[in-house]
């Protein structure tokens, strides 16, 4: 069958045609342009060719048509809706056919040019990236099509320009041919997402340059080497350099790094144009099987950053780039993996400036053919070649200019092929200065990095001690964690064990957390929306919510988690023998930026703190310091220090005073709550009082303590289970969650047993176990009082074969809704979880109920406080024997685990509190390992106890 001549481009597996060659991006302070964003007009139609091409043509009046803006997505503008699948291709697979139907934009506006702009030269119309396939017509001249949705692509128009009444006229397909080749784990959002800019092209531009910037660091030298198409000459004022351009010259300067970003300025000049430059001088090799920068191995903390806002999708601008930029900087990430395309372009000169390692990754995934076993794979296809050096050449070479990209990634999850190996020789020929990452070439063919994702604790701990085998070249190369720490939902756990390892094994240079932010779509509905909510026949739910930033830019605290177990200086020590250790974790950086202090705290609070003076240490060295004498006696009150270290000036990223790193350390124990059993039950009526409480005779349910009203308080097992708990469908391991949900942890039935009074104790005996299973726990409620306080102690016995951990074991009660305000001594200020609480710092917490709680996208176990000594809520103190997790919510565990968007959970008359003595482990199961051994909760005869008081405050 032929397909209409109008549509041939679309599925054709060329790039395109008619655009200009691919060149490096710059601006010109001499030079005019004019930006074409803003408001479009816009018709889309059902498919590529339900209209002719006649609305190109310069007299048409598009008056009735809708307006859009530009940069956009239609789809988020009222017109159609986005789709979200992981690696589903949502149409049929039939490469390079698409779907007839096949929403299709035509986007047209007008414009003039200032009166100012030059009669001589030449002019460019760039568009920095178009979903999926574009034809672009100027004045009625059809000037081509291109496809790469994620890559620049330019046409000559200069001899196409009015004064005014200019037309252009822009057709977007949805679905193309490069469809294929762009099934990344996101939204399909169709659109001119970013910018439309025409330029002045004077005689004698610049064309393009590459800068090459080299440092030695046996001498501190750099050489400068800027080629360019267009001969010039190059300064840069501050290194007294003033060279032709294709000359080398070498003089000392200051390196670039991630730590120390610094760049010179620079001028190319041409006959026609002076071109700023900002040069970073920097060396990136493989050395003794390292990823060396400057002679020195790095360690990237770093992040998977697709581009994400909830109302603009995909199309950022500067403010929201930065804002990402200035977020990962206070957070101690150093690195970032532009997952999985080119950024716009001014991302990467925010990379430069402020200082992070990029990965820049092409804008390529053929995941969906996975499920055909990898069958006619565009990158294993000779036809498909010439669109995938296209596709490497438009990365390389609008970005090879930034001293931040240390590597190219040739995409993502696209299989292997001769596709990939030629993008691999192209890359490498055309760039010896960086190397090149995929981490779908299992045996590092075609790369210079061994790349995985999601490997588990033990692989990669068998990776650093170089036990894997792999073929020869893989076994010299060094180890990434491309992704790695699946951030969905509550989440990831397991941070600091990598951590630890990356720090443990040279071979292993660290990783990038997947990923930066939860792709949610701003909703009326639902708060947030996910795949599913458009109506989408083929979707993967909120698996787009896997960020360590919610849809808004808040942090999570898988965020505040990671920006802990990266620190850059290292505080550990033993506050009995009153030294800590300063390690100066970073790389290239020493101490100088930094300040130290101490502080000192009895039950929580700080008593007295004051500065540490610690030396400028280098990178990798420490330096063990004396803590002052401690302040006070401390009277039988738990002590501990506390040492941070903090900016000690504004930098480019942070005010003076943001905390980088941080230690705590007990110098004297918590004593532990003691009740003397002194007042005895008694049976009055239908009721038992026991000290301050009641209780109801027939059930021994405890029903006031003073004047509160307590409901319900029973053992608890169950949590909403998180994302992880619940794995990814494909997991072929266990999956806790699911098991959780068949042996009905979420369905307990409590059986009384017995409620029986003694001199000193009111003691209640239950079988605690789900319908259909043996399983069960018996539980006996120990109460005993010295007449004010009421001690309850739980014992928690086993029965039957329990052959998974459990998600919690407690106690939860209710009590009334005016209870609001929280204070706690213990672990915050936010949630944490046994694997993700290496952030959680110990001190005296308020809050509110609502503030406990995390807004996971998708509803799920969130909130709660580790190590907590005591807690105050609704006129109640609990001291806990030991220290438990404190979680207290407006609904309850079913209601919570009921909801699917956060629009779902409404405030009920009852605060429903969670006094937990233990949690299961969080993992990273969504798309990788589940918790580690150590942070299961095995189901074992327990015993754990909680003092209850009326608080001097009531809330
Ligand atoms: C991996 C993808 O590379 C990434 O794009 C994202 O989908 C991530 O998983 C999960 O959120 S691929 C997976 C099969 C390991």
């Amino acid at each position: 069958m032929t397909s209409s001549t109008v549509a041939d481009y679309i599925e054709d597996v060329s790039p395109g045609s008619g655009a200009l060659p691919p060149r490096a991006r710059y601006a010109s302070p001499d030079t005019k342009s004019l930006s074409l964003n803003g408001s479009w007009r816009l018709r889309v139609s059902a498919t590529a060719d339900a209209e002719d091409d006649s609305f190109a043509e310069e007299d048409y009046d598009a008056g009735e048509w809708a307006e859009v803006t530009v940069p956009g997505h239609w789809v988020l503008q009222g017109h159609g809706s986005p789709i979200y699948t992981n690696h589903l291709y949502p149409f049929p697979v039939d490469p390079p056919r698409v779907p007839t139907e096949n929403p299709t934009g035509d986007h047209l506006r007008t414009f003039a040019l200032p009166s100012e702009w030059p009669s001589d030269g030449g002019a460019v119309l760039r568009f920095d990236g178009v979903e999926s396939c574009a034809r672009v017509w100027l004045n009625g001249t059809d000037l081509g099509e291109f496809k790469g949705s994620r890559l620049p692509h330019e046409f000559a128009v200069g001899h196409l320009l009015k004064p005014s009444g200019n037309v252009l006229a822009v057709r977007v397909h949805q679905w193309s041919a490069g469809s294929y080749l762009e099934d990344q784990d996101q939204w399909w959002l169709p659109g001119i997402f970013r910018d439309v800019t025409l330029l002045h092209r004077p005689p004698g531009s610049a064309l393009d340059f590459f800068v090459h910037a080299s440092y030695d660091h046996t001498g501190g030298e750099g050489t400068l080497r800027v080629d360019s198409d267009v001969d010039g000459r190059v300064t840069v004022p501050a290194l007294d350099i003033d060279v032709a351009t294709g000359e080398s010259v070498t003089v000392p300067v200051r390196a670039w790094t991630a730590e120390l970003p610094y760049l010179y300025d620079g001028l190319l000049t041409t006959e026609g144009e002076r071109v700023p430059l900002r040069i970073g001088f920097r060396t990136v090799e493989l050395s003794d099987g390292l990823i060396k920068v400057n002679g020195k191995a790095i360690l990237f903390k770093g992040v998977n950053r697709h581009e994400w806002h909830p109302e603009k999708g995909r199309a950022l601008d500067l403010e929201t780039m930065r804002e990402d930029v200035l977020l990962m900087k206070r957070h101690n990430i150093n690195a970032v993996r532009t997952s999985h395309y080119p950024p716009h372009p001014d991302f990467l000169d925010l990379c430069d400036e402020y200082g992070l390692w990029v990965i820049d990754e092409c804008d390529l995934e053929t995941h969906g053919f996975t499920e055909q076993a990898w069958r006619d794979n565009p990158v294993d296809d000779d036809r498909w070649t010439p669109a995938l050096l296209d596709r490497a050449a438009r990365m390389v070479e609008r970005d090879k200019n930034h001293p931040s990209i240390v590597i190219w990634s040739l995409g993502n999850e696209a299989g292997t092929g001769l596709g990939l190996t030629a993008m691999s020789e192209w890359i490498h020929a055309r760039d010896d200065s960086r190397l090149v990452h995929y981490e779908g070439d299992i045996d590092c063919r075609d790369t210079d990095v061994y790349s995985r994702m999601y490997a588990d604790h033990a692989e990669v701990e068998r990776i650093g001690q170089g036990l894997d085998g792999g073929t020869h070249k893989r076994r010299q190369l060094p180890f990434i964690l491309c992704e790695y720490a699946h951030a969905m939902g509550n989440g990831p756990g397991g941070l600091a064990d990598y951590q630890r390892l990356f720090e443990t094994y040279d071979r292993l240079q660290g990783g990038f957390v997947w990923e930066w932010i939860d792709h949610g779509i701003k909703d009326e509905r639902y708060g947030f929306a996910y795949g599913g909510d458009f109506g989408e026949e083929l979707h993967d739910g909120n698996f787009v919510c896997d960020g360590l930033l919610f849809p808004d830019r808040a942090p999570s605290p898988g965020l505040l988690e990671y920006k802990k177990v990266i620190e850059p200086v290292r505080i550990t020590g033993d506050g009995a023998d009153g030294t800590v250790r300063i390690t100066n974790a970073y790389d290239f950086a020493d101490l100088s930026a930094l300040t130290f202090t101490w502080s000192y705290q009895v039950d929580g609070e700080t008593v007295e703190s004051g500065t540490l003076t610690v030396p400028s240490l280098a990178p990798g060295e420490s330096a063990d310091v004396k803590l002052p004498e401690p302040p006070t006696e401390s009277d039988g009150a738990e002590s501990q220090w506390t040492v941070r270290a903090s900016l000690a000036a504004d930098s480019a990223w942070g005010a003076a005073g943001h905390v980088i790193g941080w230690g705590q350390f007990p110098l004297t124990a918590r004593p532990l709550p003691s009740v003397s059993a002194v007042a005895g039950p008694a049976l009055a009526g239908r009721r038992i009082s026991l000290g301050p409480a009641t209780f109801d005779a027939r059930t021994g349910e405890l029903k006031t303590i003073g004047a509160i009203d307590v409901t319900g308080l029973r053992l608890d097992v169950w949590r909403a289970p998180t994302d992880n708990d619940d794995g990814a469908s494909w997991q072929t391991d266990v999956r806790f969650g699911l098991l959780w949900r068949k042996f009905g942890l979420h369905r307990m039935r409590h059986r009384l047993d017995g409620v029986e009074l003694s001199e000193d104790a009111l003691t209640v005996r239950t079988r605690v176990a789900p319908a259909a299973w043996e399983i069960g726990f018996a539980t006996v409620y120990r109460w005993t009082s010295d007449g004010s306080r009421l001690r309850l102690t739980v014992s928690v016995a086993p029965e039957g074969n329990w052959t998974f951990p459990l998600p919690r074991l407690g106690v939860r009660f209710g009590l009334d809704a005016s209870a609001d305000r929280v204070k706690w001594f213990g672990g915050g200020p936010g949630e944490g979880y046994p694997d993700t609480k290496s952030a959680s710092l110990l001190g005296r917490w308020q809050s509110t109920v609502d503030d406990l709680q995390t807004p996971y996208v998708r509803p799920q176990e969130n909130g709660a406080r580790p190590d907590v000594r005591w807690a105050e809520l609704g006129g109640l103190r609990i001291d806990g024997d030991p220290e438990f997790w404190f979680t207290a919510r407006r609904w309850t565990t079913e209601e919570l685990d009921a909801a699917t968007h956060r629009t779902d959970l409404a405030p009920g008359g009852t605060v429903w509190v969670n006094l937990d003595h233990a949690q299961h482990g969080i993992g990273s199961q969504s798309c990788g390992p589940g918790p580690l051994p150590q942070y299961f909760l095995n189901a074992r005869p327990t015993e754990f106890s909680y003092v209850f008081s009326e608080s001097p405050e009531t809330s």
